[in-house]
């Protein structure tokens, strides 16, 4: 994906909950042309980033997050699977390419990977990055060993989400801390590898919780490289379930316009309910900011529009698959 040559004046560290409040509440045209503008200084708006999802190890995870399909506390119907095998995984790799990712990202529902596991991972990294694809990687936590062991292999990414705001963070996991979240992206960024980090909405939290969730991204040094924004996938079976309330697509474009703007050189993922958008919203969401989707009819365990639904979608808005990988450079020096 092209970055344009803009500098970084615009972007800061010190954002206020109060800040982003009165952002977040301008009229609808005044904050999507104010996130426009700033989009354009950092990216070129005709192009948008395509990453592919694969679950490598699925379900049984020890966690006990009240959102996920994945989590051994709950009974959703997900079974839980071993870790694939190598040559399988990389069979997916080529399909994503083929289909036009320039991002491959593998997903293992683990509260943290066991060092045989992590051997296998590498030579997953070292199969995808021959591929001539970037390399994502999401595990769980990692300790500062295991980081440096995926930095080795040539992972580009690791994704880790803070899921939602520091409040409201206990009510959705119990089984491990938001601190313990930040310390593994800390690992991460000690590794030399780039930071996908992002949450979820739609789970039962306020619009303040979303907004501080969003602050709470934008306070880290430096910004997430890549920022997933979920609208919450329903899972029977879950706790969230119960008092989960959807987010509407005109108040989710703010929270993308907002995003766009706290963190102005960083790459806006639509990522999981995009298949609850319309194309309209999408349309309206790319206006605001958002430059990448994951592509392919598979998250994890969930949907995703499918190939060709996307690529009318894009067609009908003149925007393009990005053909290139996101520049190796970092929009933004390390403090
Ligand atoms: N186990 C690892 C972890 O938690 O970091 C990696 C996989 S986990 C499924 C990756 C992310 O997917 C979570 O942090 C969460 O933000 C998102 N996620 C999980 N279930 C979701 C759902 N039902 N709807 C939307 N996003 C979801
Ligand atoms: C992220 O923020 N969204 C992706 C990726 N990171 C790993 C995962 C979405 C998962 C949606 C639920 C599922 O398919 O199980
Ligand atoms: Fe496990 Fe990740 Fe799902 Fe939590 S979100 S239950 S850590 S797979």
């Amino acid at each position: 994906m092209t970055r344009t040559a803009a500098g970084t004046d615009d972007v800061r560290h010190d954002w206020t909950a109060e800040e982003a409040h009165v952002l977040h509440d301008l009229p609808l045209p005044e904050l999507v042309f104010r996130a426009q503008s700033v989009h354009r200084r950092h990216f070129d708006p005709g192009e948008i980033e395509a990453a592919t999802l694969l679950s490598i190890k699925t379900g049984g995870c020890p966690e006990d997050c009240g959102y996920c399909s994945q989590s051994a506390h709950h009974r959703t119907g997900v079974a839980a699977g071993k870790l694939m095998d190598t040559e399988a995984v990389l069979a997916e790799a080529r399909q994503a390419k083929a289909g036009g990712a320039t991002r491959f990202c593998m997903g293992a529902a683990w509260r943290g990977p066991k060092e045989r596991d992590l051997d296998q991972v590498c030579a997953m990294i070292e199969g995808v990055r021959a591929l001539g694809l970037e390399s994502c990687a999401t595990l769980g936590m990692l300790t500062p060993s295991q980081a440096r062991r995926l930095g080795a292999a040539g992972l580009d990414y690791y994704n880790h989400n803070i899921d939602t705001s520091p409040a409201f963070y206990p009510r959705i996991v119990t089984t491990r801390t938001l601190q313990d979240r930040l310390e593994t992206l800390d690992h991460v960024r000690a590794a030399d590898i780039k930071v996908c980090c992002g949450g979820i909405v739609g789970m039962g939290e306020t619009p303040a919780d979303r907004i501080e969730m969003l602050v709470t991204l934008a306070r880290l040094r430096p910004h997430p490289e890549s920022v997933p924004l979920n609208l919450w996938n329903p899972i029977p079976g879950t706790p969230v379930m119960e008092d989960a309330v959807p987010v509407d697509a005109i108040a989710f474009v703010r929270l993308v316009a907002l995003a766009r703007l706290l963190m102005p050189a960083s790459v806006v993922r639509l990522s999981a309910g995009r298949d609850r958008l319309s194309d309209e919203a999408q349309a309206l969401a790319f206006l605001a900011g958002a430059n990448s989707i994951f592509t392919g009819d598979r998250l994890l365990t969930t949907g995703n529009p499918a190939r060709e639904a996307d690529a009318a979608l894009l067609a009908r808005l003149g925007l393009k698959i990005a053909a290139r990988p996101a520049a190796p450079i970092r929009a933004e020096a390390a403090p």
